[in-house]
């Protein structure tokens, strides 16, 4: 029995990750059919459940109405019974809770802006992007089995 609605998109990569923990976890997610980035969860319907209209965002059966990708991850992976993904001593838990801050804060924020500014998405700005670039070249390389260099990505 599926455990909950997720509102994402096919590519978000939030709802991947979330989609991810499920898959490891052998939790049934249902996604919601025809979400539409900036459409649905604009609507009235939607912002009567979740008021940031933010995605994703997850929807439960006893009528939780969840948000942020790291609390609906760990819901998720909590209901993954034995399945190790939250860790199971208090030094586990918190190297689980060091990599998922590392990965949302130290990886994916700087990340996110500095893909923004080369990509055309946010308007160029130098000093921001040779502040971020090295942090997250600096991040990635904390990761043996991500290539720890992205040529395409031109180092200042
Ligand atoms: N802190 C949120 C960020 C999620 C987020 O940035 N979602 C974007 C889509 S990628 C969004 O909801 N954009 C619509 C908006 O900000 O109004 C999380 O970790 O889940």
């Amino acid at each position: 029995m599926s455990v909950g609605k997720l509102y994402t998109t096919a590519t978000q990569n939030q709802g991947l990750r979330i989609r991810a923990v499920a898959a490891f976890g052998g939790v049934q997610l249902e996604t919601v059919e025809g979400f539409e980035s900036n459409v649905t969860n604009k609507s009235a319907e939607y912002l009567a459940k979740f008021p940031l209209g933010k995605y994703p965002a997850l929807e439960t059966p006893s009528g939780l109405h969840l948000t942020e990708t790291i609390a609906i991850a760990r819901y998720v992976a909590g209901l993954a019974k034995n399945s190790l993904l939250l860790g199971s001593t208090p030094e586990e838990e918190a190297q689980v809770d060091q990599w998922v801050s590392f990965g949302d804060t130290e990886l994916f924020a700087p990340g996110r802006i500095v893909a923004g500014l080369l990509s055309g998405n946010v308007p160029y700005n130098k000093v921001v992007n040779r502040y971020l670039l090295p942090r997250a070249h600096r991040s990635c390389d904390q990761f043996p089995r991500v290539p720890p260099r992205y040529p395409h990505i031109p180092r200042l």
